[in-house]
């Protein structure tokens, strides 16, 4: 792949390029930097003799290797990350003091990683699955982490329930089953008593939970947060980002089957797009609340699993962000990152959301065990580029030579410094909130709305979104062997939506409930029922527009891959049209052959093959174009591989483009042979299949419809075995 230059030179950048060891060029050497004779043999007492305990290069090198790992991340195991700017467009200036969103068109590096929830390190990329979206923003003012996922609310409202969940969703103690999935017992068993998480798990259940890529997946703060402006005036604040490539999914039997051909599709995608000067991009938007509205929405702000819907709160869009280079060293980078929600910088402050409140404990703590020592925040990676000067000191790993002798404060050994920041200088203060309040472990009854929002976004998507949604609960919901569990599930599911209930309950084999009745929520042991009643309230919104990936960005194919079906005898003059019509666009084709090395065109053209029908799958490829060419066409009209290759695309609902001498290969296919309707013309169209002898006029045809990402319509009729 062609390497683009890219400019990723900032302070960040700078920072790092101190602890890189360029390994080439050098000898091989000890950690005590003796140079080594003989990295082939240890020491022996003679040529079949027993190894000296006395070789310390033998030693020195099993005993760091023995210590090589350390623990993975209790949750977020498995991510990716990539090294990148933000820049401010639109300031805050009046709402809050924080740099970062006042300076107008300053760059600031960010560190960004994906990741999965409940797998482990080295588990899929395709689970259904939240996916966790961390930003580290290196400001001049100290590190700001906005610790978010691509799902804008969470399963519970109230941090001491987040063990209980991550056990539950975990693989079950006993077995260690199933790795990186929901769908088993024990995660529903919690579900099923727990009303509060509907919300999220109609997010969870839809498409949402199956990114097409890390790129293409929107971001959101969860919490409510606050802006802090000079006066110490106080906004609420939700933090969105917005791919610019639109927010896109692949489909469920496309996402398992994925799991098995390439478990790193979104890492690899990320590093390639990256690499290729693809750099993937998300706009910063905001909702901003006055602090006087904080009362003012049928939800509580505070509330994590209720969203502010963007017709409510319109989105307004600050800043950039662009990750323009890959990690040079996953493990130094990429794994010993830490990311803290509490990481805050002057301007931007919390709220009481007792999720949040939770978090800003856990982080420090978890970090604390996974790298070894408090000094973690010492590691190339973790440093600011602000100053960092105060009286900490020592500890396990200490890597800073802090000289003269004094450590304390306040100091005159010192000349007084490091002095206390006063907030003109830039120094942090919490927002006075004026709390007055009994001690309490109780929730709040503005808490207890769990379903309003729930059937909000089911009823925001779209007939294909609403028939996921059923389908994924049928399958999750399929895999729990407790009838006792499907059954609680099924009457939560009525109090979302009824239609929605029946049909999980059909699939299920279940006898449609009659009301859900009490439900046991989590609103501690001292409350009433009357707390535990399900208080049914309704949103006065129908639907919400953004809700819905139907509403997305359709406009650009770049960095989608495309299959182009070849064999010997291809039409050359085919290959090169579509394939430079595509990838001026941006999209990246691949050649898909019977084998790998070259073909040769009718007119003798050679074409290098890297991908084979063995070595490549459908389920990787965004859309798929069969050109034409006498003997190619004959050879995967007879090439079951071939077939399969195009009946799965079919199921999938990607777009396909055939030239009409490739007609041959298309009637062999099931799609082409058991649903001729979808081949009328008429209809094609709509189903997203093109075909043409003008290769402009397909090509153009062809792109619209890789934009328009999934022809979902196909789902409607019948299903094509692949
Ligand atoms: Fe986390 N979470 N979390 N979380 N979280 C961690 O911190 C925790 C929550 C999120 O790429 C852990 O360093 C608690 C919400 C991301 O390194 C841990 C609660 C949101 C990442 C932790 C939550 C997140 C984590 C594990 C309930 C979205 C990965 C390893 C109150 C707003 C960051 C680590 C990375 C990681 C605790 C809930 C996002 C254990 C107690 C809500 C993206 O500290």
């Amino acid at each position: 792949m062609q390497k683009k230059q890219h400019n990723q030179s900032n302070e960040k950048q700078d920072d790092l390029e101190k602890n890189k060891i360029d390994p080439n060029g050098t000898f091989l050497t000890t950690n005590h930097g003796v140079k080594i004779n003989d990295n082939q043999n240890s020491l022996k007492t003679g040529e079949r003799g027993g190894t000296l305990i006395e070789d310390f290069i033998l030693r020195e090198k099993i005993h760091h290797f023995d210590h090589e790992r350390i623990p993975e991340r209790i949750v977020h195991a498995r991510g990716s990350a990539a090294h990148g700017v933000f820049e401010l467009t639109t300031s805050l200036q009046g709402v809050t003091k924080a740099k970062i969103f006042t300076e107008v068109g300053k760059q600031t590096p960010v560190f960004v990683r994906f990741s999965t929830v409940a797998g482990s390190r080295g588990s899929t990329d395709l689970a259904r699955d939240v996916r966790g979206f961390a930003v580290k923003f290196y400001t001049s003012e100290g590190n700001y982490d906005l610790v978010g996922n691509n799902i804008p609310v969470f399963f519970i409202q109230d941090a001491i329930k987040f063990p209980d969940l991550v056990h539950a969703v975990k693989p079950e103690p006993h077995n260690e089953l199933p790795q990186a999935a929901s769908a088993h017992d024990t995660f529903w068993d919690f579900i099923s008593l727990m009303p509060e998480s509907m919300h999220m798990i109609m997010w969870t259940m839809s498409d949402r939970a199956l990114p097409r890529s890390l790129r293409m997946m929107e971001g959101f703060g969860v919490h409510t947060f606050r802006l802090i402006n000079e006066n110490n005036e106080s906004h609420f604040v939700k933090f969105h980002w917005k791919p610019l490539l639109g927010v896109h999914s692949v489909a469920w039997d496309e996402a398992q089957k994925i799991s098995g051909k390439n478990s790193d599709f979104h890492r690899q995608d990320l590093w390639e797009a990256i690499e290729s000067g693809a750099f993937p991009e998300w706009e910063l938007g905001v909702q901003i609340i006055p602090e006087a509205d904080e009362h003012a929405f049928e939800f509580d702000l505070l509330d994590s699993s209720k969203l502010i819907p963007e017709e409510i709160v319109p989105v307004q869009i600050i800043g950039k962000m662009t990750l323009n280079k890959n990690p040079d060293n996953f493990f130094a980078e990429t794994e010993q990152v830490a990311f803290n929600p509490g990481h805050l910088v002057a301007g931007i402050d919390i709220t009481n959301d007792p999720l949040l409140q939770g978090r800003l404990f856990s982080y420090t703590d978890t970090q604390l065990s996974r790298l070894g020592s408090h000094n973690f925040q010492e590691l190339p990676i973790n440093r600011p580029v602000a100053t960092v000067s105060n009286n900490q000191r020592d500890g396990h790993m200490r890597h800073t030579i802090n000289t003269g002798r004094v450590s304390y404060e306040p100091n005159s050994l010192g000349g007084g410094c490091p002095f206390q920041a006063k907030a003109a200088q830039g120094g942090f203060t919490s927002f006075p909130e004026r709390i007055e309040s009994n001690k309490i472990r109780q929730r709040s009854k503005s808490f207890l709305d769990h379903f309003s929002q729930a059937t909000l976004f089911f009823n925001s998507q779209s007939d294909a979104e609403k028939d996921h949604i059923t389908d994924a609960l049928c399958f999750e919901l399929g895999k729990v062997e407790t009838v006792s569990i499907k059954e609680r599930m099924v009457k939560m599911l009525t109090k979302v939506d009824k239609g929605l209930a029946a049909k999980v309950a059909v699939y299920l084999g279940l006898k449609i409930p009659a009301d859900i009745g009490l439900l046991n929520g989590s609103f501690g042991a001292d409350a009433k029922p009357e707390d535990f009643e399900s208080v049914i309230f309704k949103s006065s919104l129908e639907s919400s527009t953004g809700l819905s990936m139907a509403n997305t960005k359709k406009d650009s194919i770049k960095t989608r891959q495309i299959a182009f079906l070849v064999a010997d005898g291809v039409d050359e003059n085919a290959v090169k049209k579509m394939g430079n019509s595509l990838t001026s666009q941006g999209a990246v084709v691949h050649l898909v052959a019977p084998k790998l090395g070259s073909i040769i065109s009718e007119n003798d053209v050679e074409f290098s093959v890297l991908r084979s029908f063995l070595t490549t799958a459908s389920v990787l490829y965004d859309a798929v174009y069969i050109p034409g060419g006498i003997n190619s066409v004959a050879t995967l009209a007879a090439e079951p591989d071939a077939l399969h290759f195009i009946d799965e695309a079919f199921k999938h609902c990607k777009p396909i483009a055939f030239d009409s001498m490739a007609l041959q290969v298309m009637q062999e296919t099931y799609c082409y042979k058991k649903l001729p309707s979808v081949f009328d013309d008429a209809y094609m169209v709509e189903a997203g299949i093109s075909t043409s002898d003008d290769l402009q006029k397909l090509a153009k045809y062809f792109s619209v419809a890789i934009a328009n990402h999934r022809f979902w319509s196909r789902e409607k009729i019948d299903k094509v075995p692949a």
